[in-house]
């Protein structure tokens, strides 16, 4: 898929920006930091959870130089890795059925699952 890995460093970061900017409407929302509003919430939720799907074809062999704050532990404890982003994914689709009922009590607590979910693999994997 990638021509070479800097390409592929830039398209997990990228998709994982992305996610990131609807992942943080939604967190806006949910702290009272932004004014509520359902159909950006649900919008949002929606292109966050696309989003999410991306960047793990992207964690090639290779790529773990450059531009990149991923730590070496990425490939070599690949099944925990994998079993991390599951998990942030499983978390995402429960955050858009949760966006899509409308209620910001339902999306908070999702915002707050999913959220473990992001700062456990960067605990685990990414450099600061
Ligand atoms: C974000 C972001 C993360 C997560 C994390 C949640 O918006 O960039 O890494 O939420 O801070 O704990």
């Amino acid at each position: 898929q990638f021509a070479k890995p800097e390409d592929a460093v830039k398209y997990r970061k990228n998709a994982l920006f992305v996610m990131q900017q609807n992942f943080g409407r939604l967190g806006a929302m949910a702290t009272g930091k932004a004014p509520f509003d359902a159909k950006a919430a649900a919008d949002s939720a929606a292109v966050a959870e696309f989003m999410s799907k991306l960047p793990w074809g992207a964690f090639g062999e290779g790529t773990d130089k450059g531009e990149t704050r991923a730590k070496a532990e990425i490939w070599k404890e690949p099944a925990k890795f994998k079993e991390y982003a599951d998990k942030m994914q499983a978390e995402m689709t429960k955050l858009a059925a949760a966006a899509k009922t409308g209620s910001l009590d339902n999306i908070k607590t999702a915002v707050s699952a999913t959220g473990g979910t992001c700062k456990t693999c960067h605990d685990a994997y990414r450099k600061d």
